[in-house]
């Protein structure tokens, strides 16, 4: 039986994995490195300056950049994400997100956020569900991002369940490979990628309900 849900954000609560793509694209073109949305699979999930050190690598310019300059280009892609999410509402959540949120608050079953992007409590808010999520894990205080599982067990400890309990959604592989890692039943949501490893695949949360993940 199952207590609680942990979500990944980008690609499961709302479509963000598509600006953070056309950000980080943006970037990328600027300093002369050409990624594409196959490459682009291998950021999901990753933190901002993961997901440069990432490119810089695809582009062999690792070592074409001091800290203080990667850290300017980082803030370059996020002052750009940022003003891509500002149209943001609520008709941005993903097909049957509502629902299932309000579905599990009517249960009682808590809900947790276990997202790497910084920008996860404004998204929520401009998406008007932050009152849904019990917790949300600064990933700020991570000490290892996804494939770890770190922040899907943190992510259970916030709504007091052990990982067990817990069901996971993700829409990338080192999530899914995280909350695997962590313990949890892990529902991948399909987003054109295969994704392995995964309890239950769906396209939308209107293919599953509450009631039914709580039997797992
Ligand atoms: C960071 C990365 C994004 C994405 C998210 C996780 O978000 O920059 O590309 O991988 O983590 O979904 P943010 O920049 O908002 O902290
Ligand atoms: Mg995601």
């Amino acid at each position: 039986m199952k207590k609680g849900f942990v979500f990944d954000l980008d690609g499961v609560i709302t479509d963000t994995a598509k600006f953070h793509y056309l950000a980080w694209k943006d970037l990328a073109d600027e300093i002369g490195i050409e990624i594409d949305l196959k490459f682009n699979e291998q950021l999901k999930g990753i933190s901002r300056m993961d997901s440069l050190e990432r490119i810089l690598a695809y582009g062999n310019k690792s070592d074409a950049f001091t800290t203080e300059q990667k850290e300017a280009l980082a803030e370059k892609k996020n002052t750009h994400y940022v003003e891509l999410l500002q149209d943001l509402t609520p008709d941005d959540l993903l097909p049957g997100v509502q629902e299932f949120l309000n579905d599990a608050k009517a249960q009682n079953v808590p809900c947790a956020i276990a997202s790497a992007s910084k920008n996860a409590p404004f998204i929520l808010e401009k998406l008007g569900v932050q009152d849904a999520f019990d917790a949300i894990v600064d990933p700020a205080t991570l000490t290892k991002g996804k494939p770890d599982p770190e922040i899907f067990v943190r992510a259970a400890e916030a709504i007091n369940i052990t990982p067990a309990e817990a069901v996971g959604f993700e829409d990338a592989q080192a999530g899914l490979d995280g909350i695997k890692a962590a313990g949890m039943y892990a529902v991948g949501v399909y987003s054109g990628e295969e994704l392995h490893g995964a309890d239950l695949i769906v396209h939308h949360l209107t293919d599953i309900s509450v009631a039914e993940l709580l039997q797992k």
